[in-house]
């Protein structure tokens, strides 16, 4: 692993990011004029993704999307990008070393199925068209850990609206990325790569479901899911699949990744709630990793339940949306 050069404001692995320290070291970055190539480099141990977009780097937060729960500490840019998931890069948590062979320029990405408008287009070209903003978002992992990052993107309605779904476009599949040779595990492996993930069209037009291509004010690592993941924080991680390189509106529910791998313990929506435990372990509490693991109790719909809740009404029998 290259080692890892710390500029003498970066904040020590054991402490929770400040929001005062984190302003400040943005706004050093913007006055060195190094942007975020520089900063990149030096914090994640790799080169950063996408670097000729890093000029988008920083945006504006969008303040109601600000909130940690219950005052919570945001999660240090150095756990956030060095305790991970990605199974197509292995399956510790230790992946960020080996995610960096991930090329990610050029990066196609196909937006098709039941659609007026299909197209191919660059990532880049993708991302300078989309209103991005940053969002404070809180991450429950389905295996009980928990994190609160400020991602970039651009709200996943807006890809929506310029796809122009058809009448009979009931869900959007979101495909990742297949390379085995350069992720060496979906040669390896016995997991149903690629990685895919769905969503109801209603809760992929929902105000809180976001395509991240960023985080910490630069562009988004490649552990993190460089260069565009989707964040769905009412969900369980495992929703939020990184290196999307296709998008299609469908009629009929996709078949996620983990409904093939673990069917007995994934279903589709995967709505945090404590009280649906997985079969093999509860979700009543979570450990925060950015602080050291604190155990917290866990929130329904992971406290955002005010934004999620009317898109299930009417059919809440108890598995059938938490499964
Ligand atoms: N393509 C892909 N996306 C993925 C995964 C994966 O293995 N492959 N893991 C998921 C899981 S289980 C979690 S908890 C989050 C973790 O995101 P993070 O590493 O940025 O915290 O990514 C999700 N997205
Ligand atoms: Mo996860």
């Amino acid at each position: 692993m290259t080692p890892i050069i710390r500029p003498d404001w970066w904040l020590p692995e054991s402490a929770a990011t400040d929001e005062s320290i984190y302003r400040n070291r943005r706004e050093i970055l913007k006055a060195l004029g190094i942007g975020s190539v520089g900063a990149g480099l030096a914090l994640s141990g790799g080169l950063p993704a996408g670097a000729d977009t890093s000029d988008l780097y920083p945006v504006d937060r969008n303040p109601s999307y600000a909130a940690t729960l219950n005052g919570r500490p945001m999660t240090s840019y150095e756990i956030a990008t060095t305790y991970n998931n990605y199974y197509e890069f292995g399956t510790s948590k230790k992946v960020s070393a080996n995610a960096q062979k991930l090329t990610t320029e050029p990066w196609p990405i196909e937006i098709g199925g039941l659609v007026n408008n299909p197209m191919t287009l660059d990532f880049e070209d993708l991302v300078r068209k989309m209103p991005l903003e940053e969002r404070v978002y809180r991450l429950r992992c389905v295996e009980a850990w928990s994190m609160v990052v400020p991602w970039s993107g651009f709200p996943l309605r807006e890809l929506v609206k310029m796809a122009d779904p058809t009448s009979d476009a009931k869900y959007v599949k979101l495909t990742s990325f297949l390379r085995p040779d350069e992720a060496r595990q979906q040669y390896r492996s016995r997991w149903p790569f690629p990685y895919v993930e769905g969503l109801e069209l209603a809760e992929a037009t929902n105000d809180l479901a976001f395509m991240v291509t960023g985080l910490y004010g630069e562009p988004l690592p490649k552990q993190n899911g460089a260069p565009m993941r989707l964040t769905v924080p009412w969900k369980y991680g495992f929703k939020h699949n990184k290196g999307i390189t296709r998008i299609d509106f469908v009629a009929e529910k996709p078949t996620t990744f983990w409904m093939t791998a673990g069917p007995a313990e994934y279903g589709f929506f995967a709505n945090v709630n404590p009280e649906v435990p997985h079969r093999r372990w509860s979700q009543a509490t979570e450990r925060d990793i950015g602080r050291r693991g604190q155990q917290m109790e866990t929130q329904l719909y992971n406290g955002y339940a005010a934004q999620v809740e009317s898109l299930y009404t009417g059919r809440d029998s108890g598995r059938d949306i938490f499964f």
